[in-house]
């Protein structure tokens, strides 16, 4: 920790009144550590697009050629495009809300990226770009916008689970799963297994998220927990959230905590990967924090203009995760103006397919309510169901007259 950020002084360290009062620099130290990325922060690629050498983590991205950075500059484009997408038809009243995902395209297709089929992922409701490393279509996800699906991917095929959107609540679920992991020796050596959970800066203020850190800690499950600080929690700021680094908190669970540049997609590889590695080989769990930002609102329903700065987002434009991509393939001659011409264009295309597919979704049969709900036939549910279904036939019949 940078020895002019203030910490509470040990008992005994002199009256309490005086030496508990942080200084004005100790106050901006503190501040700055939680809200700016700080000295800690993991990067191998610069918002200039600079590669930054790393003697840590460059061995996790050693395999990282000019085409697979290419494929990830497409991934996040694509992404992207497919987010700003469901924000217009949100507007346009084709989906009830969307939770955008803008500037944390790095974050989430980085670590998405890292995982091995195998690997489990838990995600919160922000997660579309995870989603789509998983192999989950956005014509599956986006019914649950549009409000005729609950998540209804097949989440062993995809190794991605339902969305969450009680806040936090997935850390439980992931560390028991991980626990599970563990118990049926699936982790010790290159094939094991690992689970990956996401979450934001907000959540690590629920009690859910203590828990699931406690439980995983003691029971060295091999859990990543990535937990995207995107500075906001609806309208509260990080800072108003912790009084340190989120990543610092691991260590007082007993894990191994880092932040990495959540808008640095190879940073975000490079540090997954090492993490899940730790994970596999009995060394769970590990907490990263992504330092990123959310660049639109918290969901179609939020205004951020009533409760932050525009120079904020200015200043966040200039470490577009994108962008710095971009720059990286053009300045070293990997990619040309032809290249990301046909990423935008197919970009335009997976948007348009997207647009259509939710303009002409099938409206679900009102007893989809009931399906899918237990593994096994329930006489409750069932009962429930025919109540249901005799009531609407009420109205077929009403109509008739
Ligand atoms: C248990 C619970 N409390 C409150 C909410 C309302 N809520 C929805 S999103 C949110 C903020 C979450 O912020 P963060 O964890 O930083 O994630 P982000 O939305 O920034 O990705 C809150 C408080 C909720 N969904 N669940
Ligand atoms: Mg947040």
């Amino acid at each position: 920790m940078p020895s002019e950020q203030w910490t509470h002084p040990e008992p005994g360290d002199g009256p309490a009144a005086v030496a508990a009062q942080p200084s004005p620099e100790q106050v901006i130290a503190g501040l700055r550590a939680t809200s700016e990325g700080g000295a800690e922060l993991t990067q191998l690629l610069t918002p200039e697009g600079q590669r930054v050498p790393s003697e840590r983590f460059d061995r996790y991205v050693e395999d990282v050629d000019d085409e697979t950075l290419k494929n990830l500059y497409r991934d996040m484009v694509l992404v992207r495009r497919a987010d700003r997408e469901a924000n217009a038809m949100q507007r346009q009243g084709q989906l009830g809300i969307w939770v955008p995902l803008l500037g944390q395209e790095a974050a989430q297709v980085g670590s998405g990226r890292a995982l091995q089929p195998r690997d489990m992922a838990f995600p919160s409701y922000r997660e579309h770009g995870v989603a789509y490393t998983r192999g989950v279509d956005m014509r599956e996800l986006i019914g649950i916008f549009r409000c005729t699906d609950h998540s209804g991917w097949d989440y062993q095929a995809h190794r991605f689970h339902p969305y969450t959107i009680v806040i936090g609540n997935q850390v439980l679920n992931a560390a028991g799963y991980a626990m599970g992991q563990k118990f049926e020796g699936k982790v010790g050596d290159e094939g094991g297994e690992a689970t990956i959970c996401y979450f934001g800066d907000g959540a690590t203020s629920q009690g859910d998220v203590h828990e699931g850190f406690v439980w995983a800690a003691v029971y060295d499950a091999p859990l990543v927990f990535f937990c995207q600080n995107n500075q906001w929690a609806i309208s509260e700021p990080t800072e108003r959230q912790s009084r340190l680094p989120l990543y610092q908190r691991a260590r007082g669970y007993g894990f191994p905590g880092i932040r990495v540049d959540g808008n640095d997609v190879l940073a975000c590889l490079a540090v997954t990967r090492w993490a899940l590695e730790e994970c596999r080989h009995g060394n769970g769990p590990v907490l990263i924090e992504a330092f990123t930002y959310r660049m639109d609102a918290h969901t179609t329903t939020d205004d951020p203009t009533r409760y932050r700065l525009s120079d904020e987002l200015e200043e966040w434009k200039l470490k577009d995760p994108i962008e710095r991509v971009r720059a990286f393939l053009a300045r070293n001659g990997y990619a040309d103006q032809a290249f990301f011409d046909s990423v935008q264009a197919e970009a335009d295309q997976f948007a348009a397919e997207l647009r259509d597919y939710t303009f002409n979704m099938p409206e679900p049969p009102p007893d989809r309510v009931f399906s899918q709900v237990y593994a096994e036939p329930s006489p409750v549910l069932e009962a429930q169901r025919e109540e249901y279904l005799s009531y609407l036939d009420g109205f077929a019949a009403a109509g008739e007259h």
